[in-house]
C-alpha cells in the first residue's frame, strides 16, 4: 500500500503539497509520475472534483487527504525516495549522483539512532559516495593566552547530529578519516597536547604519525632518518 510520505514542515511554508499523482494521460486514469497505478488513494470527500483539475495535492489542514487541483497552481512538493538507506555509498548504488544532502540511517530503520541528513560527495571517488560529517571547526582557531598544558580545549560538534549518530555512520564506513591539525610554535607537544576520541580517551599522536606513538609526522620522519643513519 502506498501512503502519503512524511512532510518536513520546516522546508515549506505552505499547507498544500504536490504528491506526483495525476490524470494527465487523457483517459482519466490517476497514476503516479513514474507511470505506476495504485489501488490506494486518500481522496477527501467529494474529490477528485475533476473539470480542469488534473494534479493531486495533499493538504495538511485536512489530515493529509488529497484533492485534485489545477496543475499550474504553486504549492510545495513531496518527493519519493528510498527509506532505510544507510550511507552515501548506498545512495549512489541506488542511482543518486548529485552532490547534495541525503538522509541516512546507518543502523537501519526503527533501530538505534534516528535518521539524519549528511552531505554526500558523489564525485570525488568515482566508485562510491563519500559520507561527510561536517563540524564547526573547519577553520583555524587562534589560540591566545594558553600557557599551561591542556589549558586550551576545543569541543568539536557535528551540527544537530549526536555523537552516536556520527559514530554509527563512521562504524559502517569502509574508510573513515578526520584531520586535526596542530600548528603551534615554540611549544612542547609531548605531554602537553592531546585529542580525545568519542569515548573521551586521550590520544597523544598527531597527523601522519603512528597510532599511540606520542609523535607527530615530523617526529616519525626524524626517527626514520636516525634509523637509516645507524644502518
Ligand atoms: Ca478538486
Ligand atoms: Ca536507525
Amino acid at each position: 500500500m502506498r501512503r502519503a510520505w512524511p512532510v518536513d514542515e520546516r522546508t515549506f511554508d505552505t499547507s498544500s503539497y504536490w504528491i506526483g499523482f495525476n490524470d494527465l494521460d487523457g483517459k482519466g486514469t490517476w497514476a503516479w509520475t513514474d507511470g505506476s497505478v495504485t489501488s490506494y488513494t486518500n481522496w477527501y470527500s467529494g474529490e477528485p472534483s475533476g473539470g480542469s483539475e488534473h494534479c493531486g495535492v495533499l493538504r495538511l489542514s485536512s489530515d493529509g487527504t488529497w484533492y485534485d487541483a489545477s496543475c499550474s497552481s504553486t504549492y510545495g512538493y513531496i518527493c519519493k525516495y528510498p527509506l532505510n538507506t544507510i550511507s552515501c555509498a548506498e545512495w549512489k548504488r541506488k542511482g543518486y549522483t548529485s552532490n547534495v544532502y541525503y538522509t541516512i540511517d546507518p543502523d537501519g530503520r526503527n533501530n538505534g539512532v534516528d535518521p539524519y541528513k549528511v552531505y554526500c560527495d558523489m564525485t570525488t571517488d568515482a566508485s562510491t559516495g563519500i559520507t561527510t560529517f561536517e563540524h564547526q571547526e573547519a577553520n583555524r582557531s587562534l589560540v591566545a593566552g594558553a600557557q599551561v598544558a591542556f589549558s586550551f580545549i576545543r569541543n568539536i560538534t557535528y551540527g544537530a547530529k549526536s555523537v552516536d549518530q556520527v559514530a554509527t555512520g563512521a562504524d559502517i564506513s569502509g574508510e573513515c578519516y578526520q584531520y586535526i591539525k596542530y600548528e603551534c610554535h615554540h611549544f612542547q607537544m609531548t605531554g602537553s597536547t592531546a585529542w580525545y576520541d568519542r569515548d573521551g580517551k586521550q590520544k597523544n599522536y598527531w597527523g601522519g604519525a603512528t597510532v599511540d606513538s606520542g609523535q607527530c609526522a615530523c617526529g616519525i620522519s626524524a626517527l626514520d632518518k636516525a634509523v637509516f643513519a645507524i644502518v
